[in-house]
């Protein structure tokens, strides 16, 4: 006997598909072809049956505004949230990448042997008895763990270079997926995606160091050996490791900064100038600077980077540790000669410095230690963050698709970083200024003729923001956050920019990075040429203004202090919001 159909709910469903489209096209004015692409895409799975290679870049079109507008219309009759705007890569295809035109090396980055057509997903979680691998700082390796690091290297660098583990392959991965080598799934296949400036950048970087821990592994026969990573939060790791500066080891790299090899002190708010303090001094700033970077930062956007989804305009804000010391380390060892501080200065050259490995290591360290800080601090939980992926080739040349949700705990992928001393935990940045002067200076700036927006950075600027509401219980300020927001930063792609924000300073005397009025700072490094960037950076300021008895005031004094690339950002707006924790 054949089951009855069901002619009410599929009555229903047409409906529904019908009306869709109909509702969105009235509310925006857009055409039904557009909702249809969009109802398609809910249920779009990427053709991966081409089996293609380098193709011809596409003009960039950004499709984004329509499918978002299109996307309100559904707003106004459906619940967005239970519609999916994660991720999802057209693996199918690899575009050249965007290079400086007076580039180094002319790379395009796309894997030497596209096997796009077949990939696994991942399924490889360490299982709960097994023994975790320890990554340990480098200075306390034993010899046998760096003889092993070294001898990974190795290998990988004596690797056929058209072989996916291969060193330059897998230093490839990361500048394909920085300068725009793979773009978004359909309907934005014109959009390039670029893992910084969002909250995917400790993600993508989790999953990368972790393929690469698995290629070492594999090459020196060892499954348990553990990354291992450049301390430079602490006393014992604030110089450049010096096994990286030995002649003969598979770890030295010729294009870095001559001047920071060691002992010389790492300056983890490099501003790419050689205005040197002593040793002791640049200690402090750096443990300040951590102090800020992880504390200041007490909520999940804070510390992650802002939410991207897609339909999004790409890159929407990094997050504290991204900005520093992630770019300003990047920097701080690339070379002083070559014109974007290649290799690790900039993207595209990045991870052919084996330093790379080394440092992304204390970043993924500085995720899993952040969220033991406290105070509420935890991962996102969106779905939309969970469920976005991307791909990488495993120990056995298989190209495996990962989810964002799947390494958020280092213990589902065997690995725990070794528990290393965190002084800067116990150095906040102090206040030198008294009240009166703080007062003071920004009552003349209020004197001022209020600057006009947009604003051009190119020489310190002081502007008045107005607080529209105070925080006054201390349960209000544990559950939200006092946040200063810089938004429509702008500026050339290709431009190398860092700013520094300080708050009810005083600009005839800026403060240092150990005290409590610099507050933080934007960096931006090379991001391919020919377009323009807008993001937004955003810093915690409620124990900023704690610390100043601030609290009750009206308003706050910003300054911001432009120190590479002056006259070269615009700045749209400076305003204050209020985000829960
Ligand atoms: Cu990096």
């Amino acid at each position: 006997m054949t089951t009855p159909a069901k002619p009410l709910p599929l009555f229903f469903a047409l409906i529904i598909i019908l009306l869709i489209p109909l509702i969105s096209l009235l509310y925006n004015h857009f055409s039904v072809f557009t909702a249809i692409k969009f109802i398609c895409r809910q249920t779009y799975k990427p053709p991966h049956a081409k089996e293609n290679g380098l193709v011809k870049s596409s003009s960039e079109k950004d499709k984004s505004r329509l499918w978002r507008k299109t996307f309100i219309g559904f707003k106004n009759i459906d619940d967005s949230s239970s519609i999916s705007r994660s991720i999802s890569l057209n693996i199918s295809e690899c575009f050249p990448v965007e290079l400086p035109s007076d580039a180094i090396t002319p790379t395009h980055c796309c894997p030497s042997k596209p096997s796009f057509s077949k990939f696994l997903d991942f399924k490889d979680f360490a299982s709960p008895s097994a023994k975790l691998r320890v990554r340990k700082p480098f200075h306390l390796l034993d010899e046998e763990d760096i003889a092993k690091f070294e001898k990974g290297i190795a290998l990988m660098k004596a690797l056929p270079d058209d072989d996916p583990r291969s060193f330059i392959q897998q230093a490839k991965v990361h500048c394909a997926y920085c300068n725009g080598a793979y773009h978004l799934s359909h309907p934005f296949q014109d959009t390039k995606f670029d893992i910084h400036r969002s909250w995917f950048f400790f993600p993508f970087h989790r999953w990368y160091i972790y393929f690469f821990e698995r290629i070492l592994g594999n090459l020196i026969g060892d499954p348990n050996f553990a990354l291992p990573f450049w301390s430079w939060d602490s006393i014992e790791g604030m110089q450049m490791p010096t096994y990286f500066t030995n002649l003969n080891s598979s770890l030295y790299h010729k294009l870095r900064h001559q001047k920071h090899l060691p002992p010389h002190v790492v300056d983890l708010n490099y501003a790419s100038n050689s205005n040197y303090v002593p040793s002791h001094k640049q200690v402090s700033y750096n443990l300040a600077t951590m102090y800020k970077q992880m504390v200041l930062a007490s909520t999940t956007e804070l510390f992650m980077g802002s939410p991207f989804r897609l339909g999004d305009n790409p890159r929407p804000g990094p997050g504290s540790v991204e900005a520093a010391p992630h770019n300003t380390v990047h920097t701080w060892v690339g070379g002083a000669e070559t014109p974007h501080h290649e290799d690790m200065g900039t993207f595209y050259t990045a991870a052919r410095d084996p330093i790379f490995y080394g440092h992304h290591s204390n970043l993924d360290r500085m995720w899993a230690i952040w969220k033991t800080l406290g105070e509420g601090r935890r991962d996102y939980s969106d779905q939309d963050w969970l469920d976005s992926e991307f791909f990488f080739y495993d120990e056995n040349a298989n190209f495996v698709r990962v989810k964002v949700r799947d390494c958020i705990d280092t213990k589902n992928l065997g690995y725990v970083y070794q528990d290393v001393d965190l002084a800067w935990l116990r150095t906040p940045p102090t206040s030198r200024k008294s009240k009166l002067l703080r007062q003071t200076k920004k009552a003349q700036v209020r004197s001022w003729k209020p600057r006009k927006f947009p604003l051009v950075l190119d020489s310190i600027t002081s502007v008045i923001v107005k607080r529209q509401k105070k925080l006054r219980s201390k349960e209000e300020k544990e559950e939200v956050e006092e946040v200063l927001v810089i938004e429509g930063i702008e500026f050339g792609s290709d431009k190398f920019v860092k700013f520094d924000i300080h708050v009810d300073d005083d600009e005839d005397r800026l403060s240092n990075p150990d005290e409590t009025e610099f507050v933080g700072s934007f960096v931006n490094l090379y991001h391919g040429h020919g377009h323009k960037i807008s993001t937004s950076f955003k810093v915690g300021i409620s124990k900023v203004l704690e610390n100043f008895e601030a609290e009750e005031d009206d308003d706050l004094l910003v300054t911001l202090v432009p120190k590479v690339g002056k006259g070269d950002v615009i700045i749209r707006s400076i305003k204050i919001e209020f985000i829960p924790k």
